[in-house]
């Protein structure tokens, strides 16, 4: 399979590239490199130091063989975007080439603008060019569990629930409500996406509602110069990754509020699993496949329990902090969602937090003196409410 990966410079989609070019498909990557810039931009930077694009291919072929073709430029340039798409032909096309962080979204309006301008018109500029080059493109877009916020319902895997309202009975988008723009952005890419889809019954998609992803490794990285990026400051970083870090660095864990906020978890690995098998089990043609990708629920307060714990036991004395809650979101709160897709494809999860902990404490480790340089960005600022 040929696969064109939009945003191939990023946490996942390095891996995935590395990932898919192992197993024998043709692998295409655009990225601007906005990630790198935009992580400076707050004064933080990777925990892995990350070397240029055009090193990482050269690295990929060196250490596994593999082959890897890398473009400089901007989903939201549709000339740039539709020229890569007519000359390569994918067979299909992940789309990760968006500003993912939820608290970059909230720094103020102007981040708000750009979040909504550079996803929504990315999004829009890849159905275009799929319309315009080849409609049977299947169309891999990464989403967020967090379009459907916390609600007090068992959350579908599926777009539309049967629902009574105001006394009558309709079928229904199952509801969504964001936690910041950034959220909101990837809810308005699922309504472009079905609205295109229905419209032409041509679009062919797989949706992923994805929870937040934690990990250092895949089975690729192998090497110093393959790793991928790792994020722990307060607007790049996610929660796992960053207790992970401030263990390290002894800065109390930053449980924000109650710490009952719950989600679905999964490693990069078993994200990197989750999406070869949906890129290697395509929808049918025209068809829009809605996908809930975690592996294991937790809350916040359980993972700070199982960062200490591993800490610990790796002899580092690590404490857990309470700060007021820079967001505006519950913070105990009801959730299940339904997972049945993945594993109906063969999907297990190979990894489970609390082992996974101690391995990325032990990756992290040697590189305790760069990461205290940043131990001012850890600490949150950003606040929801101004
Ligand atoms: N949290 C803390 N302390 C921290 C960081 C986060 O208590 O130091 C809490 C947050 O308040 C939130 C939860 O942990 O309740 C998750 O926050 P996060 O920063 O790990 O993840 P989030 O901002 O929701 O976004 C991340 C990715 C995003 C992806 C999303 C999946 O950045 O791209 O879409 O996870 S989900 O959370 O299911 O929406």
């Amino acid at each position: 399979m040929k696969v064109l990966i939009l945003g191939i410079d990023g946490y996942l989609g390095w891996p995935l590239a590395l990932r898919l070019a192992r197993r024998g498909h043709e692998v295409i990557g655009i990225d601007n490199l906005f990630t790198r810039k935009f992580s400076q931009e707050v004064g933080a930077d990777s925990a892995f130091p990350l070397p240029e694009p055009e090193e990482r291919v050269k690295e990929a072929k060196k250490r596994l063989g593999i082959d890897i073709t890398f473009y400089k430029g901007d989903v939201t340039d549709y000339p740039f975007l539709k020229e890569i798409v007519s000359k390569h032909k994918p067979d299909a096309i992940v789309h990760f080439a968006e500003q993912r962080s939820a608290p970059y979204s909230m720094i103020d309006m102007d981040h708000s603008v750009f979040t909504v301008i550079n996803n929504e018109i990315g999004t829009l500029r890849v159905i275009q060019a799929i319309f315009e080059v080849d409609p049977t493109i299947h169309l891999l877009k990464m989403g967020t569990m967090g379009e459907y916020g916390t609600p007090s319902f068992n959350i579908p895997e599926s777009i539309y629930v049967d629902a009574i309202v105001n006394g009558m009975k309709d079928r229904i988008i199952v509801p969504r409500k964001g936690g910041s723009i950034y959220h909101i952005t990837k809810i308005h890419d699922t309504d472009f996406i079905l609205y295109f889809n229905e419209i032409s019954g041509e679009l062919t998609v797989t949706d992923i509602m994805q929870g937040p992803v934690y990990g250092t490794r895949t089975e690729e990285i192998i090497e110093e110069t393959l790793r991928t990026r790792f994020d722990f400051d307060e607007v790049w970083g996610t929660v796992v990754n960053r207790f992970c870090v401030e263990a390290i660095i002894g800065q109390p864990l930053t449980v924000y509020g109650k710490g009952g906020q719950t989600r679905g978890f999964l490693s990069l690995e078993d994200s990197m699993q989750a999406l070869t098998l949906l890129l290697e089990h395509p929808p049918k043609q025209g068809e829009y496949r809605l996908v809930n990708q975690f592996a294991e629920v937790y809350s916040v307060s359980q993972i700070a329990q199982i960062v200490k714990k591993a800490g610990e036991e790796l002899g580092l004395n690590v404490q857990i902090g309470n700060y007021p809650n820079p967001r505006v979101e519950a913070e105990e709160h009801y959730y299940n969602p339904e997972i049945k897709i993945l594993p109906s494809l063969g999907f297990y999860p190979k990894k489970r937090l609390p082992e996974e902990v101690k391995i990325m404490i032990k990756d992290l480790l040697p590189y305790k003196e760069r990461l205290e340089r940043y131990r001012h960005v850890i600490p949150p600022k950003t606040k929801w409410k101004k």
